[in-house]
């Protein structure tokens, strides 16, 4: 062991190859990373809670193969007044992996990474639980800037808020108001989860985050994040992410959306995803009110190629001044897959009020997905481009209702007909197929979101009994009750005689817990959990699956709440509370006794 003893640093104990400090001012601090730069050790610097006033930016660089630990203790706050930038960590070694926890970087101010700038070659770089707000670039990233040649990159848990990138002196100049990270070389992976984007801004791309791995057989990983009220004037007001070499692997998964937009000249309010090739996998996001002036109101995709799958998404309120107003997709070339998704009440003022899509060679499947009210020129619901006649698209099992004439519509060197849909309108045209109808799909309760089919005098089949359930193509997989597959993205479970759905295997964001007392007599406890901010809705159904009461519909925080329900009411018997959150679904049984 050995004991240093140095001007300005309280306490430094060096064990084998690890040393540990603790800091409470700037000096001291600076003083830390210039020790661990160089000492041969692994280091872990604590912070100690406090304002840290940063005249000149904390720096380490250093070309050790030794990581460094960079560890709030009670939320520290480093302030960058405006005029410098914060934090900027270097390292050189292919093992100095660099890591920062719980600490809170504000107002800084630099060209590049005004919050937070680190750059490594090989070694990786993690971000967790940190706080970084109203931080400006003059250049690029205004939050935090990161580099890497072929490190990983995790950013967890960090809230990223009111950070803009202003400046407009030439391309890419104006980009990446939260968080920018590149990597440059091949092999990489890199993460967000569990993040909160909100009131960030660029004056040109990527007003939330930007992701450029720029290699081959890059991976992107976004997963459990929160976008709110980002704008960017040009493209990508949510989430950017391009991977311009070949064979990328995106995910992209329980992500929620809302009101990001891409706001002067450009597309994709909310997510916009670029890959030269490989597989994009994008599922259980909820994208709402998010607005682009081109194209993709909540949705953008550019694929060059392979395969492409959009499932159990929800698109509310989005729109865009040209195509897509929830999502406008390209497909290069490969396979795209879209099932299980909800568009509902998207605008676009040209083609494809719902999904605008094409596609030079690809072929696409189409099904089971549910349309409502949506509006456009052309296509309120769907409008499909073929540019070459190798091109197809299979669409079957989709529910298009309520939504502007044509609801679907197509061009190009290719067809379309639709088959076991239902679709308003539909009839008499040539791409209106087998097993095509025109009927009201009755969905549960359409104007507040909750596209369940219903069937109030279950198990009897009368009048009530949604003309979607059982109607799919035959030679669809069945559905999870065995029955024939239904028309739309959430069928009719009639093991229960209850709405369910497929999404609520996904819903892992949430959780609710059994009532308590239950059985009751008067009033019970609900009790839920969310592991990320997001709309919540809260309904009672009673056992044939007719709505009773709607308990919670609200924007809520992460974390546990409580709501009672007075079943005084109500008369005895079996209910239902069904709980959605980022277009997920779960249920549980209740059980009133008088
Ligand atoms: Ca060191
Ligand atoms: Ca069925």
């Amino acid at each position: 062991m050995i004991l240093f003893q140095l001007l300005g640093i309280s306490a430094i104990i060096s064990v084998a190859n690890a040393a540990h400090f603790t800091v409470s001012n700037v000096s001291e601090f600076q003083a830390a990373l210039n020790t661990a730069a160089t000492n041969g050790a692994h280091d872990t610097i604590q912070v100690m809670s406090g304002t840290y006033n940063v005249s000149a930016t904390l720096t380490y660089w250093s070309n050790e193969e030794y990581t460094i630990h960079i560890m709030g203790a009670g939320s520290p706050v480093l302030n960058g007044n405006n005029s410098i930038q914060v934090m900027q960590l270097t390292n050189l070694s292919n093992t100095g992996d660099i890591s920062i926890e719980g600490v809170i970087i504000q107002h800084g101010n630099a060209d590049y990474g005004g919050g937070l700038g680190i750059e490594t070659t090989s070694a990786d770089v993690s971000l967790h639980k940190c706080t970084i707000n109203d931080n400006v670039a003059v250049y690029v990233a205004a939050g935090v800037n990161i580099y890497s040649v072929t490190g990983n990159i995790q950013i967890t848990n960090c809230t990223f808020r009111k950070n803009s990138s202003p400046n407009t002196s030439g391309y890419p100049y104006g980009t990446a108001g939260g968080l920018f990270i590149q990597t440059e070389g091949a092999d990489t992976e890199m993460r967000i989860m569990d993040c909160l984007f909100e009131n960030n801004t660029a004056e040109r791309d990527a007003a939330g985050a930007m992701l450029y791995p720029v290699g081959e057989n890059s991976t992107v990983i976004v997963e459990y994040n929160t976008f709110n009220d980002n704008t960017a004037n040009e493209y990508g007001g949510g989430c950017w992410i391009r991977c311009p070499n070949t064979n990328a692997t995106v995910k992209f998964k329980y992500n929620s959306l809302t009101n990001n937009s891409a706001a002067i000249a450009g597309s994709a309010g909310g997510t916009y995803i670029e890959i030269a090739s490989g597989t994009i996998d994008l599922s259980g996001n909820m994208h709402s009110g998010n607005n682009a002036v081109w194209d993709g109101g909540g949705l953008w995709i550019e694929h060059g190629g392979g395969n492409l799958n959009i499932q159990n998404n929800s698109f509310t309120k989005n729109n865009s001044l040209q195509n897509g107003g929830a999502a406008n997709v390209f497909l290069e070339s490969g396979t795209a897959t879209i099932d299980h998704n909800i568009f509902n009440d998207n605008d676009a003022m040209s083609v494809g009020g719902g999904l605008s899509m094409a596609t030079t060679s690809g072929s696409m499947n189409i099904f089971n997905n549910t349309f409502n009210s949506n509006t456009a020129d052309e296509g309120g619901d769907v409008y499909l481009y073929f540019d070459h006649s190798s091109s197809s698209a299979n669409f079957y099992n989709n529910i298009l209702y309520h939504s502007s004439f044509p609801a679907l519509a197509f061009s190009g060197a290719q067809t379309v007909v639709a088959k076991y849909s239902d679709i308003r309108g539909g009839a008499g045209h040539p791409w209106f197929g087998t097993g095509c109808i025109d009927a009201d799909p009755l969905f549960a309760d359409s104007l507040s979101g909750d596209f369940h089919l219903s069937w109030s005098s279950f198990p009897v089949s009368d009048s009530t009994k949604s003309p979607c359930i059982n109607s799919g193509d035959p030679s669809s997989p069945l559905d999870p009750d065995s029955s024939v597959a239904d028309m739309g993205a959430l069928y009719y479970g009639q093991k229960e005689g209850i709405k369910e759905n497929r999404l609520k295997a996904f819903s892992n964001n949430f959780s609710l817990s059994q009532n308590y007392p239950n059985p009751f007599n008067l009033s019970t406890t609900i009790e839920y959990r969310l592991y990320r901010p997001t709309h919540v809705s809260l309904k009672i159904y009673n056992v044939s699956g007719q709505w009773i009461e709607t308990i919670v519909n609200a924007y809520k925080l992460a974390g546990t709440h409580k709501v009672d329900w007075n079943a005084k009411e109500k008369p005895a018997g079996v209910y239902y509370s069904q709980m959605q959150a980022g277009g997920h679904s779960l249920i549980k049984k209740l059980i009133l006794i008088k």
